[in-house]
């Protein structure tokens, strides 16, 4: 290491031997070794070095500043807009049982692809050498990270993510169990992106708990302690028996004050951020949550402490807190976006009129522009996002940082799903909740992964992109979860995407607010419901006082009938699709398919009874 003294800037090299652990001294060691960079930087987390590097990402051309004081903007090639599913896999052991959902490679052969990429990549270029921790710091939750990358802008992110975890690192001394990301933009073009698409990378190596992630900028594919480290997280997680979540988690305020905390699942580009803003309730987590179990109890903490949010749509009117904090002073990072001359930003779905010209991620932008397929170019991205800390926003709760985690009463699966769920439903049980909703979830896909947008894909707990293991393990995982619970979180579905026979929305989107509010109050048994072959749904009489309460709005009948007429075709069809599934799944639990087939009986009864389109009413007893 000694030999390498000379790269370290400033004081570096003293920050990074102050931590006395030999097996992150031989990471970094290696990685520079093989990258090569010119300069090297050490992140101990202090007000000083995380000013330089959001100056090193302005000096270096990843980020530009705004109008407002602490936006910046940061564009990724037009190319690398989202998770690369493709070219993200898990190294796997030849022979091992994964299910065909699991991307994988054999280890051997890939980690040999990988550490040729990263010859020299680092070249001419400074790297940065930063400390996270995953969860609060010094709790049973946190895991330690430690991230090399040669973007000053995925340094950036990831100080206003996660939470700094030098300090964990002093106090953990030789201990080996941390995670470690490497990651390299690679060779830039004149826009500062990357510039070898091709050679676009991310293998996750569970042996050693280490992703690399190459050729790339798009903060999915790069942010480690974020989507990489939650692959490393659920590895971690189904040998110590707890659960790491692509999960939300927020605090319901229910009557006299409570304040009850949920956990929710939904596929990106599914409402889960705006789930969490809604005015008055309490935000902890919009993304990734850790569950472990205290005392016959589930507590969570978040994974990070800030968002990497979609900016597409959000307006003054629907979500008022986000709206207001990005038009507020305040350390943003805004990627994507269209940029106008004087500095302000504009998105897809903005209330205010729309540029005539910018720049976006194509570059220069005017109206009608098309890029090289003839495509339309939109003013932003559908996937641009914002990152920025929870504790900029009202309705921050402080017990984010809570070492205990909060205890979750409630789990919400929820995905775009235009023709089967109702817009609310209670699971009769832990069992059926984790069958029947978690593991049964699909979602009509989005911009936030490249491909193909609009088709109905299976995502079981909408955690499928980020599965490390084989399916019927990680349901299992749920399953034995809620064995010895003293009295497990309720399992919820919700839809916010239900349509009519005509193709119209059956909700809107402020009336999540009621669901909610109606999931706080099942939690606490505080409110009656109806007993349908899928589940427990709401009465009418409650959702018209609650609609009255909550957004100060009539309720119709009619609209209750629409929303929760039970829909056995689609429904059926739905089991058969899950079935089908989880029958080429070798290692798929009995009971999964004894549930599913449970309630493919219900309705099959119910229909013969009743004909296909059942009203909520012909179930009040
Ligand atoms: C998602 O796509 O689920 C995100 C953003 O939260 S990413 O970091 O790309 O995963
Ligand atoms: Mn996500």
């Amino acid at each position: 290491m000694k030999d390498l003294r000379n790269k370290f800037v400033k004081n570096s090299f003293e920050k990074l031997m102050r931590i006395k652990n030999p097996y992150l001294h031989s990471f970094v060691e290696k990685y520079v070794k093989l990258c090569n960079p010119a300069k090297i930087f050490v992140n101990s987390g202090s007000p000083e070095d995380l000013k330089y590097i959001r100056e090193a990402a302005i000096k270096y051309g990843e980020e530009i500043k705004l109008k407002v004081e602490g936006h910046t903007v940061h564009f990724d090639g037009y190319y690398d807009q989202a998770r690369d599913k493709e070219n993200t896999k898990i190294l796997l052991p030849k022979g091992n049982n994964c299910s065909r959902h699991i991307n994988w490679i054999e280890r051997e052969k890939g980690l040999k692809e990988i550490h040729e990429i990263l010859k020299d990549i680092m070249k001419g270029k400074e790297l940065f050498i930063c400390f996270y921790t995953l969860g609060p710091e010094n709790s049973e939750f946190t895991i330690p990270c430690v991230q090399l990358t040669d973007s000053a802008y995925v340094a950036h992110s990831e100080n206003i993510l996660f939470r700094q975890g030098y300090k964990e690192f002093l106090r953990r001394g030789s201990d080996p169990s941390f995670f470690k990301f490497v990651h390299s933009a690679g060779e830039l073009d004149e826009r500062k992106n990357s510039k070898n698409i091709d050679k676009r990378r991310v293998y996750i190596d569970l042996e050693n708990e280490t992703v690399y992630s190459v050729n790339t900028q798009y903060g999915g594919n790069t942010i480690g302690p974020k989507k990489l480290a939650l692959r490393l997280a659920v590895n971690r997680a189904s040998k110590e028996g707890w659960l790491a979540e692509h999960m939300f988690i927020v605090g319901i305020r229910g009557p006299n004050g409570r304040v009850t905390y949920f956990t929710g699942a939904f596929p990106s580009l599914c409402g889960k951020t705006s789930t969490v803003m809604i005015p008055g309730e309490r935000l902890i987590g919009d993304d990734i949550a850790y569950l472990r179990k205290r005392n016959g109890k589930v507590y969570a903490v978040n994974a990070e402490k800030g968002i990497f949010g979609i900016i597409a749509g959000i307006n003054s009117k629907d979500d008022p807190l986000l709206f207001k904090a990005l038009h507020s002073p305040g350390e943003i990072i805004f990627s994507n976006v269209l940029v106008t001359e004087d500095g302000e930003v504009y998105w897809n779905g903005k209330n205010s009129p729309m540029p005539e010209k910018g720049i976006n991620h194509s570059g220069e932008w005017y109206k009608g522009k098309r890029d090289a397929e003839g495509n339309l170019i939109p003013p932003s991205h559908p996937n641009a996002r914002f990152t920025l800390s929870l504790d900029l926003l009202e309705n921050f709760d402080p017990r984010l940082n809570d070492p205990m985690g909060v205890e979750i009463k409630g789990i919400i699966y929820g995905g775009r799903d235009s023709d089967t769920w109702v817009p609310v439903e209670q699971s009769f049980d832990w069992v059926h909740g984790v069958v029947t909703k978690g593991a049964s979830l699909e979602s009509e896909t989005t911009a936030a992964t490249l491909g193909k947008v609009g088709e109905r894909k299976f995502n079981p707990m909408a955690n499928l992109d980020f599965l490390p293991i084989s399916i019927g393990k990680y349901v299992r995982m749920h399953l034995e979860f809620g064995k010895d619970l003293e009295n497990p979180p309720k399992i919820f579905s919700i839809n916010y995407f239900l349509k009519d026979e005509n193709g119209k929305f059956l909700t809107e989107k402020n009336d999540k607010r009621v669901w909610l509010k109606w999931m706080e109050l099942r939690v606490h048994n505080e409110v009656d419901a109806i007993k349908t072959p899928t589940g427990y749904i709401p009465m009418y009489e409650d959702l018209k006082k609650l609609f009255k309460e909550v957004l100060s709005k009539d309720y119709e009948e009619e609209d209750y009938i629409k929303q929760f007429t039970l829909r056995i075709p689609e429904n059926l069809a739905k089991i058969d699709r899950i079935l089908k599934i989880y029958r080429e799944i070798p290692d798929t639990p009995d009971v999964v398919f004894r549930v599913l087939k449970e309630q493919k009986e219900r309705l099959l009864e119910i229909k013969k009874r009743l004909g296909d389109y059942v009203s909520p009413y012909d179930f009040y007893t």
